[in-house]
This record gives C-alpha cells, structure tokens and sequence, in this order.
C-alpha cells in the first residue's frame, strides 16, 4: 500500500486463486506527525479483497489410458461398457472418462470430444464423458480403435488435456470379464 491509499499487488507469484481466493485485510490510517505534534491519531478499516480467478489450469483426466472391450454388432447408441472393481466384486458400466480442473466457473466447465483414432466416426462421447458406439462395429473391419479424447475447459482461452480410449478385443460372445486387458 501506498501513501496515497492504493492497495497494490506487491509480488503477483504469491497471489493464486486456487490457493486464496479472498483477503480480509486491516487497513491503518495514521495521521502525520508534524500536522498534530500531540501525537498521532490513528484509524482502522477493514478491506476485502476478492480475487478473479483466471484460466491457468488445464483439465486433467483422472486416467492418463482407459482400456476396454466390446462386442461387434452393438447397435448404434449404445454405451461401450467397462469392468469396474468396488469392494472386491467387479462390476458393468458405461466407460466413463473424467477430467478435472482446478479453476472455477467456465474456466473449470469441461467439454469432451474425440479428436483423433475414431475411423469412420464409430464412436461419439456424450457431455458427461461416456463413450457410445456410433454405426454397429464390424471386427472383421476394425478390431481395434485407440480414441484421443480431448477436454477442453470453457475459458475465453481455453486449455484444454488428453487421454487415450484403448477399444480391443471385439467379440461376438457375451462381454467376457477380463480384468487383465481391462486394467
Ligand atoms: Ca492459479
Ligand atoms: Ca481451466
Ligand atoms: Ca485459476
């Protein structure tokens, strides 16, 4: 702070939204000493100081390689599932990709897209990051597919992070639980 009363930032590498994002700070005013020789008369008042966060952090994803399997012919639309594991018994779900970022509001708001690996567009990822099946898959086509998949966050200069979708192991048996290609 100056003699002129403005707050200032003194070292902006010490000012970081994620680590405080308001300030309560005490601020005296004393008079100077040659315009009252008595002595000085001193006044507080308090200022809170509310940071902006800005778009410094880029979505991370909870995985940096999600693998699974499906099996061909799968109608259109339908989620590509995955074997989870909770409290030792395993489980089906819909894949699930999942990033986070540490800033707030848009700049934390995530979108998901498939940038690279999809050939013939054969898979589409929803807004909460499952992956679905695009046209009915065919191994005798394709029987692998390794997805980019991009979040971006909805900064006004967006960052955005990848992760890989590893889709093998086409079958046209019942899904088999294999937690070893799984995991
Ligand atoms: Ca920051
Ligand atoms: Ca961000
Ligand atoms: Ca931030």
């Amino acid at each position: 702070m100056n003699n002129a009363g403005h707050i200032y930032v003194s070292d902006s590498t010490l000012v970081d939204y994620e680590q405080q994002s308001v300030y309560h700070l005490v601020v005296e005013a004393a008079s100077a000493v040659e315009t009252n020789p008595a002595g000085e008369f001193l006044a507080y008042t308090k200022v809170i100081v509310a940071l902006k966060d800005i778009n410094d952090n880029e979505p991370q994803f909870l995985q940096q390689l999600y693998t699974t399997a499906v099996h061909e012919g799968l109608a259109k639309g339908s989620f590509v599932l995955q074997v989870g594991l909770a409290h030792n018994t395993s489980f089906i779900c819909p894949l699930h990709v999942s990033a986070v970022d540490a800033d707030a509001g848009e700049n934390a708001g995530i979108t998901y897209s498939i940038v690279s690996g999809n050939q013939d567009s054969a898979f589409a990822i929803d807004m909460n990051g499952n992956i679905l099946t695009n046209m009915q898959l065919d191994r005798e086509i394709v029987d692998e597919y390794k997805l980019t998949i991009m979040a971006t966050d909805g900064g006004a200069r967006p960052m955005s992070g990848t992760t890989i979708v590893h889709v093998k192991g086409f079958s046209n048996l019942n899904f088999q639980i294999d937690q070893h290609t799984l995991f």
